[in-house]
């Protein structure tokens, strides 16, 4: 199982099986984990902050990007077979290829990149789609309160409130560091929300959905936070 989550770091350092083991832990006891959680966020932010323990440089790739994927394997996909399915409360459903994004309008935005595991890549630039020119395109309906989002590993699915998805900061992105998102950063389409954590930024997205009211996603099921604010943007 964590093998799973984390398929390219096999041979954990220390760090890592301290995560795992506070992730086990949550599990068995739901009500614990977001304590869990913010403890494992104190100790790794205090660690990188001074480094009394020498802890950061057992990181893999400090200061880099890793790849995340709570799947074991994820089918890939290509302009020919991708497609986008936006549906739920909305006015006017519909599916998207990827040369469809393309040619819709299309924002960059530059934002940091920040996991709950401690590590961070700042002023990255991602572009794509605003989710809120999807929303508009679709017509949300009065009813419609929330958005959840659905992903081609089967696995993973994220949440944010209609307010949260329609503020600009926040791209059905297309491109990652100006080049198309590769597929081990959820390309061909993933989403970016720049001011939460990115465990919010669902990879391989394949379906937008509204609903009445905020389901939540795969890892606030273990407790993280469905509102994942970074602090400068809370
Ligand atoms: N489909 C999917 N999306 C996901 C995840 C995942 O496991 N599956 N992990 C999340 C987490 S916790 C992080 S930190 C980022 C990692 O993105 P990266 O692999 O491009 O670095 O993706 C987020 N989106
Ligand atoms: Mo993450």
């Amino acid at each position: 199982m964590t093998d799973q989550r984390h398929p390219e770091e096999s041979g954990p350092p220390i760090a890592r099986r301290v995560m795992l083991s506070m992730l086990g832990a949550g599990a068995v006891g739901l009500a614990a984990a977001p304590l869990l959680q913010s403890g494992w966020e104190r100790f790794l932010g205090a660690a990188s902050r001074n480094d009394p323990t020498g802890l950061t440089g057992l990181l893999p790739n400090p200061g880099g990007f890793r790849y995340y994927s709570v799947a074991a394997s994820v089918p890939r996909k290509t302009a020919a077979d991708y497609r986008l399915e936006i549906g739920g409360l909305v006015e006017r459903p519909g599916t998207y290829t990827l040369d469809e994004l393309r040619a819709l309008p299309q924002a960059r935005v530059v934002g940091d990149v920040q996991c709950t595991d401690g590590w961070r890549v700042p002023d990255t630039p991602f572009a794509g789609v605003p989710l809120s020119h999807l929303l508009d395109l679709a017509g949300v309906r009065p009813e419609g309160k929330a958005v959840r989002f659905t992903c081609f590993d089967g696995v993973y699915t994220e949440s944010l409130t209609l307010d949260q998805a329609r503020r600009p900061d926040v791209l059905v992105a297309l491109d990652m560091l100006d080049a198309p998102l590769t597929h081990d950063h959820g390309g061909p389409v993933r989403l970016y929300v720049a001011p939460m954590y990115f465990y919010k930024s669902a990879k391989w997205l394949s379906g937008i959905s509204i609903t009445d009211k905020v389901v939540p996603g795969y890892w606030e099921e273990y407790g993280y936070d469905i509102d994942g604010w970074l602090d400068q943007a809370a």
